[in-house]
């Protein structure tokens, strides 16, 4: 049983703001979002991010221009006239920020340190700019567990390496448990934008979040590996009777947090191999990126259905 106490309780205030669960927030002057080069004093956070609905990420800097640039050029007539793509790569030293009216697009990195530190500033950032009942997405790349390559999975939740369904932070010296819940209706509505012209499959599953792509993800192609190929298909086995459909690096502390802050969030992921058929990626690089529009699609339809 995840030992996060009482942080389980819902948190968004009643005009649906994001509450910072932090008292120490109140005694600061000022706070500056050190990773994001932004700063309570420094800037009108309100002015520049009030008008937030969406808050997209997903690990590459490139990924994410261009998902502000198709938002842009697939949602432009819905969007508040005059809207603009807004590089706010200035505004973050770590993190590459776009900005298109309510969507903002930024990169995270790989794996679940680079994210952390990302979700703690924007939450943050969501909280200072008063943006009301934000909904944050992580379109992403994956290994799918059984499922053909090219398919998308919507996240139901995300498991750690040892299939336990929280993000395990060690703090002060103890290691604290904080579920990775995601919003179940949000996954099924993702899954019901899914067109059956569209190309290619789609499901919802669990999500395996490892903190390694190679011997946290069971695979014997590193630089180093100390178990068997039958070591590797028991555990994708476990995996895949455990309900998990794909494994990436982000998922727990993306569920976590964003469940903590009380913020509706959902993962969506493609699968750029089947596990049960080997390790390497060997897809051609032109054809992974076609798929990873397909994540990108899938939010879009739902920005675009709640714009
Ligand atoms: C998926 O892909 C990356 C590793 O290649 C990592 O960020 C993830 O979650
Ligand atoms: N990302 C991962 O973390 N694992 C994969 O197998 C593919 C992409």
């Amino acid at each position: 049983q995840p030992n996060g106490g009482n942080e389980d309780d819902a948190q968004r205030n009643n005009q649906g703001t994001v509450h910072l669960r932090n008292p120490n927030i109140k005694q600061l002057d000022h706070d500056i979002l050190y990773h994001l080069a932004l700063g309570t004093e420094s800037h009108d956070l309100v002015e520049m991010f009030g008008d937030v609905k969406f808050v997209c990420m997903g690990g590459a800097p490139t990924r994410m221009e261009h998902f502000a640039q198709y938002i842009h050029s697939q949602l432009g007539d819905k969007l508040p006239p005059g809207t603009k793509l807004q590089d706010m790569k200035e505004h973050s030293h770590r993190y590459s920020m776009y900005k298109v009216g309510p969507v903002l697009s930024i990169s995270h990195g790989i794996g679940v340190p680079s994210l952390q530190i990302l979700l703690h500033e924007i939450i943050k950032l969501m909280h200072y700019a008063k943006v009301k009942d934000p909904v944050f997405f992580r379109i992403g790349t994956s290994g799918g567990i059984g499922i053909e390559p090219g398919t998308v999975v919507i996240s139901e939740g995300a498991v750690d390496e040892m299939i336990n369904p929280y993000h395990e932070q060690a703090i002060c010296g103890k290691k604290v448990q904080r579920p990775a819940k995601l919003d179940l209706e949000l996954a099924k509505e993702l899954q019901s934008l899914h067109r059956a012209d569209d190309g290619f499959e789609l499901v919802r599953g669990k999500t395996m979040c490892a903190s390694d792509f190679y011997e946290g993800q069971g695979r014997i192609d590193g630089a180093f590996c100390s178990h068997t190929e039958a070591d590797k298909m028991d555990y994708l086995k476990r995996l895949h009777a455990a309900g998990v459909r794909n494994i990436e690096m982000e998922a727990t502390c993306f569920s976590a947090l964003t469940h903590m802050a009380d913020i509706r969030a959902g993962i969506v992921c493609v699968a750029f191999l089947n596990r049960f058929e080997g390790d390497q990626v060997c897809t051609p690089k032109s054809v992974l990126t076609q798929w990873e529009l397909r994540p990108q699609q899938i939010v879009a339809r739902y920005i675009e259905k709640h714009l």
